[in-house]
């Protein structure tokens, strides 16, 4: 199994370039932004429940995620790997993750961070929100809210794996073509 982490702040272009990577490389996409957006769809009752934090720049709780992502896990035994986007957000997400892979006998490969300025994260995430319909990236105070909860439970993430030399910095800025290659040429190294 490959397994990767694209990692970095709301904005960073980890969705834009999962579309890419999944594509190129085969492997399960699982964005737990996506999965809470599909639960917010269908009103469930987590789904209510998430939305009130997302709404405004909150994250949610580590276990409504985890067991998110287990499921997706379990639901896809015949993956060749897995990409995970926009998780883990928090240091137990990590080591819930590093859990649920070990019983794969499997383990995460790599975890590319894209690295983007404040002002442009700001300047992306507003100019998506006029047309994404999505209420998160509509107002400018929960969009700074959002970067407060990356900065404060979130980017020592790339810490923890950079422990085990799995980390590497990725220039988020460009062309979304550029920081593909860029990903790719990483991914490349180690497949
Ligand atoms: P996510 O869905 O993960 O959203 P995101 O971080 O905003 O998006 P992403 O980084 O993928 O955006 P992209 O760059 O593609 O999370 C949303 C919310 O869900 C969180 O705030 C939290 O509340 C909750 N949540 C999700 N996962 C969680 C977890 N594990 N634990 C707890 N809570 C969780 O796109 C940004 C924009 O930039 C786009 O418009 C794109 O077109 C543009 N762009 C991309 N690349 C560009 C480039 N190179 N140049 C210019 N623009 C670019």
């Amino acid at each position: 199994m490959f397994n990767l982490i694209l990692f970095g702040p709301p904005g960073s272009g980890k969705g834009t370039q999962s579309e890419k990577l999944i594509a190129k490389y085969g492997l399960k996409h699982l964005s737990t932004g996506d999965l809470l957006r599909s639960e917010i769809a269908n009103q469930t009752p987590l789904g209510l429940e998430a939305k009130t934090l997302m709404d405004k720049g909150q994250l949610v709780p580590d276990a409504v995620v985890i067991g998110m992502i287990d499921a997706a896990m379990t639901n896809n035994p015949q993956a060749r790997g897995f990409l995970f986007d926009g998780f883990p957000r928090t240091k137990a997400q990590s080591e819930a993750l590093d859990e649920l892979l070990h019983k794969k006998n499997a383990s995460i490969n790599v975890l590319l961070a894209l690295d983007v300025t404040e002002e442009e994260l700001i300047k992306r995430l507003l100019n998506r929100g006029l047309t994404s319909g999505r209420s998160d990236d509509t107002k400018e105070d929960v969009i700074r809210a959002r970067l407060g909860e990356y900065r404060n439970k979130t980017a020592n993430v790339a810490d923890y794996y950079n422990k085990s030399g799995k980390t590497v910095m990725i220039k988020g800025e460009g062309s979304v073509d550029e920081i593909f290659d860029s990903l790719s040429a990483e991914i490349d190294k180690r497949m």
